[in-house]
């Protein structure tokens, strides 16, 4: 057989193969992609491209230790300084490729703005601030199993430590002071962040299950590593026009303390700069909106917006306690013609 009939029998075997494996699992519906909160949820087909941009922004405000809130006096009686509020506004931008049908690569870049107001026993306000890249991440999702109803794809990560841990500004204690932990851009380390996602759809409804962790693989050049992380998340969707579905998300995360500290933070002035005050849990309820434009030229455009606020936390404080998030983005899927 010449090389063209074999190619020709190869496009009949996969075209009369096509239907089926395209009544299988579908990204190519609003809910296609989980709430966009979510990172790493979904796998390109072979080809194809992705870039999309999120922004992020967290409130919290007010100590609290434990399930307890304190009052900002509270927290001055042990501490000459007290953090009042902080706000995290985060810009994501990430490009996805899927190399094969089963393999998408994605690449994660964050900036990050961080602002954090405080009091001091003397009655004094002040503000930090720090700006700049956060962690780079790449992400390799492999897919494992998928049917007519369900997918299942591993998640696995690895951060690079692009994001600074030596953030400085101006304290009343000292000009261009070292800034306490949750002040720094990334955790100065090379981070491992497996993970798994499941993936269900029906007609109109579709659910997702997500467990991811970050194991931190040594010591930054401040001496010290960020705690591990396990994060999970538990959505469900419903479509209830073509372009559009809307989504109820449940996540839980927990946190651990620091190994080691950085010298030059002193923990007896502010709780941030404890390294024993830094863990905590938290479940947030959050609710969401998916669009995608389903035809014409601007197919493979979506938008999406999900905002919501902790249900629980328990915080080894004080610590400043989160009060609200809402995450906002823009994806667009499109594929190079191939000749
Ligand atoms: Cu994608």
């Amino acid at each position: 057989m010449s090389h063209r009939s074999t190619l020709a029998v190869i496009v009949l075997v996969l075209t009369l193969g096509l239907p089926s494996w395209c009544a299988g699992y579908t990204t190519d519906r609003p809910d296609g992609h989980a709430p966009i909160g979510v990172m790493g949820d979904h796998v390109h087909h072979a080809g194809e491209w992705m870039l999309s941009y999120r922004f992020m922004f967290m409130r919290m405000a007010d100590n609290r230790d434990g399930t307890d809130r304190l009052s900002t006096s509270d927290v001055l009686a042990d501490f000459p300084v007290a953090p009042i509020n902080m706000n995290m506004e985060m810009h994501m931008l990430s490009a996805m490729y899927a190399p094969t049908d089963r393999l998408t690569l994605m690449a994660m870049l964050p900036v990050i703005h961080l602002s954090m107001d405080h009091r001091t026993r003397m009655g004094a306000k002040f503000t930090t601030r720090s700006t700049g890249p956060g962690d780079f991440r790449l992400t390799g999702l492999y897919r494992i199993w998928s049917d007519e109803i369900h997918s299942l794809h591993l998640n696995a990560g690895l951060s690079m430590p692009t994001g600074s841990v030596n953030e400085r500004d101006d304290t009343p204690a000292a000009d261009d002071a070292k800034l306490p932990y949750p002040m720094q851009l990334g955790s100065g380390t090379w981070d491992l962040l497996p993970g798994v996602t499941y993936l269900g759809q029906l007609d109109r409804y579709s659910w997702g299950f997500q467990p991811l962790g970050t194991l931190r693989l040594a010591t930054n050049s401040e001496d010290y590593r960020l705690g591990r992380r396990i994060d999970m998340s538990l959505w469900g969707a419903y479509r209830f026009l073509d372009w559009l579905s809307a989504s109820i998300r449940l996540n839980s995360q927990i946190w651990f303390n620091l190994h080691g500290k950085d010298p030059e933070l002193n923990p007896a002035m502010v709780p941030t700069a404890d390294p024993d005050r830094r863990g905590g849990r938290r479940l947030d309820l959050l609710f969401g909106l998916n669009g995608s434009v389903p035809s014409g030229m601007f197919k493979g455009l979506r938008i999406a917006v999900e905002g919501g606020l902790p249900v629980y936390q328990s915080l080894d404080g004080p610590q400043l306690e989160t009060d609200y998030l809402v995450t906002a983005g823009l994806q667009y899927a499109f594929s190079f013609p191939s000749d």
